[in-house]
């Protein structure tokens, strides 16, 4: 697609055209999870309605089929990322999982007491509370790098926290909460100074940014399909080869080993280690299916659409009286998250929802970010490549109404 043809953009997702409480929905959580392009739902569709078998183990024609489809995802997501190798590539179930398998993996064997581990308040919780629990077991200590008031993350902080005991840094590429884009090419590369591995949390990036993992020289990233356009119940753990030779198996089963005995076992080589038991193989194959959707489109033109969105909200929600945007960074994505004096952003979403217009209001699953910002909560309005200037429009006007009436 040359031109980006918003028109047709929206007739790819047919949920746009559905109502909720007899208004046209307007989806703008996007961040917590994106609507589901045809070729999405149609490769779910095809694979249940004609082709469902399991994968790599068996000889007949419809298991071997399904083995190349579920494996072309991973040469599609080798290409996406840049990853230098395919079976660096690894599915999990999604963000959450690729962080666990990490943690559980590779810093539970690797690290000891004393060791550091870096983590912004920009973080969800999932890389958070995955990385505190095996510093509980190993004893190593869980250090925060400070945000300032806009949202981003202190750099001479992070520099000063810096040192040879740290041997984690994880940070995500881009704020759930905030829409903060964080400079982690940068931070990567200091990170390695000091000898220490980055995990890069690109849950919020992948359907917006473009994500080149050689380019920035991560040690792990990680990503949903659920929040590109995919299935939910599928996630990828991108790592580097050596890195992930090192680590042992994430869980035991089929698939991942190589000769099992009740004297010894030993273990598959990659990707099939991490991979035990059978996996989403319906998901990983339409996963194929959003990559190629993405693509087409292209992130460049993506990005574009979606700056000229955030530009014109910011603008435009601004201008109502009382509201306040929370996190202001001079590089965002399109992520608009607000508080309005005397209102409860609980009482906001539910007066937005009345109107059809999906927006998250809470924690955002970041509560030590909300603490940083003295609130309990925001409303987040985040958007995709499917919403429109009218769609902003109508938010804002629903804000305003929701205002007079509570
Ligand atoms: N990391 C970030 C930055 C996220 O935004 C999320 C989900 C996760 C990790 C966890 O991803 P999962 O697919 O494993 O659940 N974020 C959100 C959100 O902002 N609203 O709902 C889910």
């Amino acid at each position: 697609m040359s031109i980006f043809d918003i028109d047709k953009i929206r007739a790819d997702f047919p949920e746009l055209s559905r109502t909720v409480h007899d208004k046209p929905l307007i989806y703008l959580d996007n961040a917590a999870s994106t609507l589901k392009c045809l070729p999405v739902i149609e490769s779910i569709n095809a694979h249940y309605s004609n082709e469902a078998a399991n994968i790599h183990r068996g000889v007949h024609y419809l298991s071997e089929m399904g083995t190349i489809k579920y494996e072309q995802t991973r040469k599609s997501l080798q290409s996406f990322i840049n990853a230098k190798q395919e079976y660096e590539v690894l599915f999990t179930k999604g963000t959450t999982e690729s962080i666990n398998l990490v943690a559980q993996c590779y810093a539970r064997e690797f690290l000891k007491a004393g060791d550091e581990i870096l983590l912004s308040t920009l973080e969800h919780h999932s890389n958070i509370v995955p990385w505190q629990m095996i510093a509980e077991i190993t004893g190593a200590k869980v250090i925060e790098i400070p945000i300032n008031d806009l949202g981003e993350i202190d750099q001479q902080a992070y520099k000063s926290l810096l040192n040879e005991k740290v041997k984690i840094v994880s940070t995500n590429h881009i704020s759930n909460s905030l829409g903060t884009i964080n400079p982690i090419k940068e931070m990567i590369k200091l990170a390695h100074d000091y000898g220490a591995i980055y995990f890069v949390d690109a849950a919020q990036s992948i359907a917006h940014e473009k994500v080149d993992v050689q380019d920035l020289d991560c040690d792990f990233l990680a990503f949903s399909s659920h929040k590109m356009f995919g299935p939910t119940g599928v996630g990828v753990l991108y790592g580097k080869e050596e890195v992930l030779n090192k680590m042992p198996p994430y869980q035991g089963g089929g698939d991942m080993i190589d000769i099992v005995s009740f004297e010894k076992t030993t273990y598959n080589t990659l990707p099939h280690k991490f991979e035990a038991g059978t996996p989403h193989i319906a998901g990983v194959i339409a996963l194929d299916a959003a990559v190629k959707y993405i693509e087409s489109i292209g992130l460049e033109q993506i990005k574009a659409w979606e700056h000229k969105l955030l530009s014109y909200a910011t603008e435009e929600v601004s201008k109502i009286e009382g509201l306040k945007i929370i996190g202001t960074a001079k590089h965002k994505a399109s992520v608009v998250s607000f508080t309005i004096d005397g209102a409860h952003p609980h009482d906001i979403g539910t007066l937005l929802d009345r109107q059809g217009i999906a927006v998250r209001t809470g924690h955002h699953c970041t509560q030590p970010l909300m603490k940083r910002f003295n609130i309990p909560a925001t409303t987040r309005a985040s958007f995709s490549i499917y919403n429109t200037m009218s769609e902003v429009d109508q938010l804002v006007a629903g804000i305003i109404k929701t205002k007079e009436f509570l």
